[in-house]
């Protein structure tokens, strides 16, 4: 049904792999159309799966950037326009209702840095470099990078990356708050599984409140406390949550 992405389902799982190897799994236009397909369809309504994985094919990359050969003819115009829809495509990650991990197993570059940033964690194989090189190519990022790069790792860091377009390695990205982890590289799916598994014991509708709050409190047009009461009052209508009450009170595991 994909060209170029795969997906894999590890119990409750979804192991997305964006799978062009020969190009360092760089994210043309059709890659991207079938990220938003599948974030928009066969991820978001399977209710088996919990969590989503995202990770590159092959040893070498995770995704080294947009792809040159195709966005090197664009005008100002399409590249508007495709920035746009290139930040729905973001979006629809970044505001997923279930979690969504990158696990960086090897250069995360440009756009493929973005798609990272996107994911609401990261985990990287020690061998991973990241950088945002695209003044190099008298661009600036894209796909989000400039905010969301500066919300995980603040303004200087943000502009050290941005600005000299060079790449750091999974020890400086684990410092800097860029990663949540880095692991060997054997074990870079298994490691982001277990992180996703200790979710999936708990209620999915307060996983997806909380993303939702979350991301209000960094978006421009939302508020983050507003969004919290809203959403924090509504949990008590919910039957998760007399689940969990019941549950801790009967001294047994919730089942949601
Ligand atoms: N696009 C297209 N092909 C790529 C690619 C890329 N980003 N990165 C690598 N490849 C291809 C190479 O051309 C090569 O193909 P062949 O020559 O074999 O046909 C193959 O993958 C293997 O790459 P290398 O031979 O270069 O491998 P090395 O190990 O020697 O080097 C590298 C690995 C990652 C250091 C190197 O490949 C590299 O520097 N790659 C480019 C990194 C980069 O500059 N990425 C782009 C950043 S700019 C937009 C929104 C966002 C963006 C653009 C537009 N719009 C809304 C319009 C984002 C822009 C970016 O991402």
């Amino acid at each position: 049904m994909y060209n170029n992405i795969k997906i894999q389902l590890l119990d409750q799982t979804a192991l997305l792999e964006i799978d062009r190897p020969k190009y360092l799994n760089a994210l043309n236009r059709e890659t991207l159309e079938e990220i938003e397909h599948a974030f928009q369809h066969e991820l978001l309504s399977n209710t088996d799966i919990r969590g989503v994985i995202i990770t590159g094919a092959g040893e070498k990359a995770f995704v080294a950037g947009a792809d040159i050969k195709e966005f090197m003819k664009y005008s100002t115009e399409e590249g508007m326009a495709l920035a746009k829809w290139g930040h729905g495509v973001m979006n629809r990650i970044y505001t997923f209702p279930k979690p969504v991990i990158a696990a960086i197993n090897g250069y995360a570059l440009g756009g493929g840095l973005e798609l990272a940033l996107a994911c609401h964690m990261r985990v990287a194989s020690n061998s991973a470099k990241m950088g945002l090189p695209e003044v190099s190519l008298g661009l600036i990022p894209g796909y989000g990078g400039t905010q969301r790069l500066t919300q995980l790792v603040g303004r200087g860091k943000a502009l050290e990356m941005i600005l000299s377009g060079e790449m750091i390695d999974a020890e400086d990205a684990n410092q800097w708050g860029l990663v949540n982890y880095t692991t060997n590289s054997d074990e870079l799916i298994s490691k982001t599984t277990d992180l996703l598994k200790k979710m999936y014991g708990k209620s999915a509708h307060a996983i997806a409140a909380a993303i939702k709050a979350v991301n209000a409190g960094l978006g421009k047009d939302t508020d983050g406390y507003e969004e919290e009461i809203r959403s924090f009052g509504e949990s008590f209508g919910t039957p998760d949550f007399h689940e969990g009450v019941d549950a801790f009170l009967t001294k047994r595991k919730p089942n949601f």
